[in-house]
């Protein structure tokens, strides 16, 4: 049986990611392509445990190596569990978020170095990259509006940091997609969500045998 694809969704919050994802799954299943749809940190039940530690608690409750280490974790059972056993079964996964998200968050935000990040990704998940990554972009207005809409008030504990914070995440996000241009694409999420859709489509056709 042929190993199934695995794509991850990545960008800033309030962009569409959880609405493109289900879309995406929906057009793929049309075609056939059995899909598990699964979101970072998370996805299986110690890393759902460890999201609650993550996302909850004070601005500062965690060191930022340990916070990085918290997604690390929660990454490898992630991997073990739920994403390389559906892929070995033929399965396609897309994950809200993955291994892209530390490397700008705890990377790019927090100044830890892009080789510290790939090191623990190499220990936890042996490494795993997806086939192809999709980083939606949308400008700052309009994503906290949409956030907003959702939201009220309730942000989560990185949702709070400052605008420098977020700045380096969006820039390191660029970044990736020109260093590594055949696994990560940018989108432009700013239109209506059928054409994000078929966009993200265009974007990994070549995957769909
Ligand atoms: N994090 C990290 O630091 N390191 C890591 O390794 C990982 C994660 C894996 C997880 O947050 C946090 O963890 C995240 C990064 C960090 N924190 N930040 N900041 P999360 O999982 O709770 O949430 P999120 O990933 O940041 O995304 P989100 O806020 O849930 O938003 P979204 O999924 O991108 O957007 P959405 O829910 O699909 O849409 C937002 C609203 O806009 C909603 O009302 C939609 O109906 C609306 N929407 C969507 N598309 C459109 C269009 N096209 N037009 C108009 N309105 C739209």
């Amino acid at each position: 049986m042929a190993r199934g694809k695995f794509i991850t969704i990545e960008g800033g919050e309030g962009v569409g990611k959880t609405t493109q994802i289900n879309a995406l799954a929906e057009a793929l299943r049309e075609k056939g392509i059995d899909v598990v749809v699964t979101r970072e940190p998370g996805g299986t039940e110690g890393a759902e445990a460890i999201r609650q530690l993550l996302l909850g608690g004070s601005a500062g409750r965690w060191e930022e190596r340990a916070e990085a280490l918290l997604f690390a974790a929660a990454r490898s059972d992630h991997v073990a569990r739920l994403i390389t056993p559906a892929l070995d079964a033929g399965k396609w996964v897309i994950s809200d978020r993955f291994l892209d998200s530390s490397r700008a968050y705890q990377g790019g935000g927090s100044g830890l170095s892009d080789d510290d990040i790939l090191a623990l990704h190499k220990v936890g998940s042996g490494g795993l990259l997806p086939d192809r990554t999709l980083v939606l972009k949308l400008n700052e207005e309009q994503a906290a509006e949409r956030a907003a809409i959702r939201d009220g008030v309730h942000s989560d504990r990185i949702q709070t940091r400052d605008k420098q914070f977020h700045d380096l995440v969006h820039r390191s996000f660029h970044r990736f997609a020109e260093q590594e241009p055949k696994r990560v694409r940018l989108i432009d999420a700013s239109g209506e969500p059928e054409s994000i859709t078929a966009s993200l489509m265009v974007e990994i056709a070549d995957l769909i045998a």
